[in-house]
């Protein structure tokens, strides 16, 4: 089967199920072969993703906000934003409900970039994000090449000093749980970037470490020189690919199934018909023999 042109092939024209399928992968191949760059933040419950991404999005402002920040932790949605040719995918902590793993998890897959949020107040990691660092590690391919690590709310900790024994604590223990160095660090505080705004206080924008998160994200859809996610995109593609090549199969099963049920009812049909006709026929030949007898 080619799946080169965006027309039903005939043979399945009479499938609708398989056509659907068929109709989705071919639009979801045009969609990973055309659309920008997912970025997904991810990160416990309060660590600061609605609102990185809200300063990413520039839509920050009381009442403005792209994404609700301080949310419930019940909230599971996966919400999400083009902004400039990149899609911020904003996900529920990964220390929530199980449904919320699920989702984050689903969403996680979907993604082409990373960007793990954990406060710098917060030196020690939850084991719920070893745990969720730990499966990243093992299900994304490549992840050394699209996973950002972003500490945020920096502007909790007043002391440089003591900010940047922080740093390097939350570097030694993310290095450890994914298996490597992260590639791109960046120390954030989007209440300073929104503040620098409002105030109209370049100093504290410049401070914030925001506008290089922000470069960084933006040069994403030019190429992937830097960053390689196109690559994987391919990836995705076979495996959606090979989800509508199980799903065909299990189709094609169904109806080899039927066709069976259907030849074994029929071939009953058939016994007894043949029978009808051989009792016919002896009757017929019983009675002709008669008349034959009586001539
Ligand atoms: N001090 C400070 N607080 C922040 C910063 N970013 C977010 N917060 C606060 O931290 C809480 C959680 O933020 P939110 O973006 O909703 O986190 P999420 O649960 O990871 O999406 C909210 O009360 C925010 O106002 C920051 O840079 N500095
Ligand atoms: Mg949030």
């Amino acid at each position: 089967m080619t799946i080169s042109n965006t027309s039903v092939p005939d043979s399945l024209e009479d499938h609708p199920i398989l056509a659907n399928a068929y109709s989705a992968y071919v639009s979801r191949k045009q969609v990973l072969l055309e659309s920008g760059p997912r970025v997904a933040a991810c990160g416990i419950y309060n660590a600061g993703k609605s609102s990185l991404l809200n300063t990413l999005a520039g839509q920050f402002g009381e009442g403005a906000e792209a994404f609700k920040t301080g949310a419930a932790r019940v909230t599971s949605t996966v919400s999400e934003l083009e902004v400039a040719g990149v899609t911020l995918v904003d996900m529920p902590g990964v220390d929530g409900a199980t449904d919320d793993d699920e989702t984050a998890w689903q969403g996680m897959l979907g993604g082409d970039c990373y960007l793990y949020v954990h406060r710098l107040m917060a030196a020690e990691f939850e084991q719920s994000e070893l745990e969720f660092l730990g499966l990243l590690k093992e299900q994304v391919r490549g992840l050394e090449s699209r996973l950002v690590l972003v500490i945020s709310q920096i502007d909790e900790v007043g002391d440089p000093e003591e900010a940047a024994r922080r740093e390097a604590a939350i570097r030694t223990a993310f290095t450890a749980a994914v298996g490597f160095e992260p590639r791109w660090t960046f120390a954030v505080s989007a209440a300073r970037y929104k503040k620098g705004h409002v105030e109209g206080k370049a100093g504290l924008i410049n401070i914030s470490g925001i506008p290089e998160l922000k470069n960084w994200v933006s040069q994403l859809p030019e190429t992937s020189a830097n960053v390689d996610w196109r690559t994987f995109r391919a990836d995705r593609l076979r495996t959606e690919k090979d989800a509508l090549t199980a799903q065909i199969l299990a189709i094609a099963d169904e109806l080899d199934l039927q066709i069976q049920v259907r030849t074994a009812a029929r071939q009953k049909r058939l016994q007894s018909f043949e029978a009808a006709v051989a009792a016919l026929v002896q009757n017929v030949s019983g009675s002709l023999k008669r008349i034959d007898s009586a001539e």
